[in-house]
């Protein structure tokens, strides 16, 4: 069970196979010492389980859910509907259609349930996490500084010219 403060994120994701993907957003969240949980929450094959959890997931303490899925991707519209916590959206990069179909499935919800959706894939699930960091960072000036460290280290990365053969 998460603490009020231990774990503010919840990772959700549809399927085992997802974690490829999540475990992004995870590790982002490690590098900025942030808490989380991460679980299998199917919307179809475990529907009972994506209710309970949703439905308690604030009386847990998290403050924000990560959903990852792919395909017909009802998790994280099924999670926003069923918890006033917000819902940061991760389309996975299905093999039939890229993620395409995840994308599509997770950004088009209806006025009055939101899903903050980001990218498909990687990006998408490093981006949740930065973006939970963000929130969070509202109420905690340690947080906020190791983040803004982190963003400058980013930037510091990167080099002026290109190197190697291509062109
Ligand atoms: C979705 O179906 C999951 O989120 C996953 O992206 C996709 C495929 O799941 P597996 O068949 O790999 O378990 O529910």
């Amino acid at each position: 069970m998460a603490g009020e403060t231990e774990k503010p994120v919840a990772i959700i994701m549809g399927s085992q196979s997802d974690w490829a993907t999540m475990r992004h957003a995870a590790e982002t969240l490690d590098t900025l010492v942030i808490g989380y949980d991460a679980r299998i929450v199917s919307a179809h094959r475990t529907p009972d389980r994506l209710y309970a959890f949703a439905k308690g997931a604030k009386a847990e303490g998290f403050k924000i859910v990560i959903a990852g899925a792919g395909g017909a991707a009802h998790l994280p519209g099924m999670a926003a509907a069923l918890t006033p916590l917000p819902v940061f959206g991760v389309p996975v990069e299905s093999k039939a259609l890229s993620g395409v179909d995840s994308l599509h499935s997770i950004v088009q919800m209806p006025a009055g349930i939101p899903v903050g959706t980001l990218a498909i894939g990687r990006a998408g699930a490093v981006n949740a996490a930065l973006l939970a960091a963000a929130v969070l960072a509202l109420n905690d000036t340690a947080l906020a500084e190791r983040l803004e460290r982190w963003r400058a280290a980013q930037t510091k990365a990167v080099a002026e010219h290109p190197t190697g053969d291509e062109a």
